[in-house]
């Protein structure tokens, strides 16, 4: 018997992976949280029924969400990711040796514990001594937070507890919570089936950052495959990446200097849609 999970990612599509075992399934106070192992992706992350992460292609998200604007800024010390508890970003930001705090702002402290127990390579950096873990609303804390160098938001779709961290408001508060070299990046979804609300998230972060920009990655597992993060800078410029970077670099899989400057080259539906 072959059983499929399937995500229903708009009324109209969806994505059907071949199950070979459901090894989690919880409600927490805040959604429900499984964990799938497929045949294609490997284990699986799915919350609210939304794929987060899953082992084959995690490295495309976490490396383009970090790498992208850490390669950029020239010291990263003071890290935060709000979400991504599943410590993939996480474990990006602790490539680089500067980094001196990595804080993980998660308000599900059952996702961590589920990924750390289901998902350790992803999950490695959570025990690193760099690695800060507050469980608590990304909203409050960011409020509170002063002088970091880059702020990542890795949240879930703008559904549910995410929400508002898709919201002008909060681009503002990422804004005050950044020094002046500061950069915030956040997963904007997809091009195709959210163009919207891409068109959305554009607007706001434009209406505090002024370095505004787009950029894209291919991942399989999300609607659609193709991707957006937005980017905000007060001073940074996204595409001032050097030529020769550290060993971080190494062992990547997805980002090198020419996809980062290939990654903001946007065909001309997606410029269109962030233009007007
Ligand atoms: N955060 C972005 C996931 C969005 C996927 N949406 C969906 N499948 N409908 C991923 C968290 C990884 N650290």
């Amino acid at each position: 018997m072959e059983v499929w999970f399937t995500e229903r990612q708009t009324d109209a599509v969806s994505i059907g992976l071949k199950v070979k075992a459901v090894l989690w399934r919880e409600r927490t106070p805040y959604q429900e949280l499984a964990v799938v192992d497929t045949e294609a992706y490997g284990r699986t992350l799915v919350l609210d029924g939304a794929i987060q992460t899953t082992e084959r292609d995690e490295y495309v998200y976490h490396e383009m969400i970090a790498q992208v604007p850490l390669a950029v800024h020239p010291h990263p010390r003071r890290v935060a990711v709000i979400g991504g508890g599943d410590g993939g970003a996480i474990r990006e930001i602790l490539r680089h040796p500067e980094v001196e705090e990595a804080h993980l702002v998660e308000i599900d402290e059952r996702v961590v514990e589920v990924a750390q127990r289901f998902f350790p390579e992803i999950a490695v950096g959570l025990t690193d001594d760099r690695t800060r873990l507050h469980f608590t609303d990304g909203i409050a804390w960011a409020r509170e937070a002063r002088d970091f160098d880059v702020i990542l938001v890795d949240s879930t779709d703008p559904v549910g507890p995410a929400q508002g961290l898709f919201t002008p408001d909060f681009y503002r508060t990422l804004y005050e919570a950044l020094a002046p070299d500061g950069i915030m990046v956040a997963q904007s979804e997809s091009p195709f089936l959210q163009p919207e609300l891409l068109r959305q998230i554009v607007q706001g972060v434009r209406q505090h950052f002024p370095i505004t920009r787009v950029y894209l990655a291919t991942i399989p597992t999300y609607p659609s495959g193709l991707w957006s993060f937005t980017w905000g800078s007060k001073r940074q410029d996204p595409e001032a990446v050097p030529e020769m970077v550290g060993e971080w670099a190494q062992s990547l899989r997805y980002w090198t200097p020419a996809v980062h400057r290939a990654a903001f080259c946007l065909p001309p539906f997606v410029q269109e849609l962030i233009d007007a």
